[in-house]
């Protein structure tokens, strides 16, 4: 199966940093729009969102095969966790946005980003899962196997600047994420230029609050629990053996044309 051809839309946004040719030839032909709008960057995906009709949003292929994570998530958990897990969150997204025929042409990312103008009957619908969507989206893309290893490019300058060291970012981030109570995710954003780490529960996202999510790691159960059990800090370890830091550089210099 093609995956670009079974890209839609919305994925195209989502996954934003990571373009293939022939999404880059896409929007090259929405470029005037873009232009008119005096934006770049994510400007440039949401006119071609725009220029599309929205259609039904999609569940985008695991870019790697399940088991290609391993040793540090096996085979089984990323395999429930994308086609079931995620699908469900494209499923009921979909279902919710039936409802509410004013926003079938927006982006996912539009959705969660301007939840106060979702109508209320379904705005918990689409928070969680609209939610669930973009943050699994970019969750499959920023790792890779053989991954891993010391940050590279401008994000480890950056960390390095912020943090002081790689090994203090690692400690914060896996602390935060530890320390984050249920259900959710731990993030590295970009809050108006400014490194920060945090945790948001459920399938809440920061750009819910104005942020930009440049790396995130899904501390649900579901994402650790066959392997790891009750040991969440170890997965929170062992995860970074998988990160794909040159998606990370691509999300951080997105969050800086922003
Ligand atoms: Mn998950």
């Amino acid at each position: 199966m093609n995956h670009h051809d079974s890209r839609s839309s919305s994925e195209n946004e989502i996954n934003a940093p990571l373009l293939s040719r022939r999404e880059m030839l896409r929007l090259a032909l929405c470029a005037p729009a873009a232009m008119a709008l005096g934006r770049v960057g994510f400007g440039l995906d949401e006119a071609a969102a725009q220029a599309t009709p929205a259609g039904p949003f999609k569940l985008p292929p695991l870019p790697y095969r399940p088991s290609a994570l391993e040793p540090f998530i096996d085979a089984r958990t990323m395999t429930i966790h994308h086609d079931k897990h995620h699908k469900k969150y494209v499923d009921e997204l979909n279902k919710a946005v039936a409802k509410a025929p004013a926003l079938r042409g927006k982006t996912a990312q539009e959705l969660i980003r301007n939840l106060d103008s979702v109508p209320e009957s379904i705005q918990t619908a689409i928070r969680n899962n609209g939610g669930g969507h973009v943050n699994h989206s970019m969750f499959w893309q920023i790792m890779e196997p053989r991954g891993g290893g010391r940050p590279t490019g401008a994000i480890a300058q950056a960390i390095n600047g912020t943090f002081g060291s790689f090994a203090n970012f690692q400690h914060q981030f896996n602390d935060a994420g530890a320390k984050r109570f249920g259900s959710g995710w731990v993030w590295l954003v970009s809050d108006r230029g400014q490194l920060k780490i945090m945790s948001t529960p459920n399938q809440d996202n920061p750009m819910m609050l104005g942020m930009f999510p440049i790396m995130g790691n899904d501390v649900w159960e579901h994402a650790y629990y066959l392997k790891y059990q009750n040991r969440r800090p170890e997965y929170l370890k062992a995860w970074w053996n998988v990160v794909n830091w040159d998606e990370v550089n691509k999300r951080f210099a997105a969050s800086r044309r922003m």
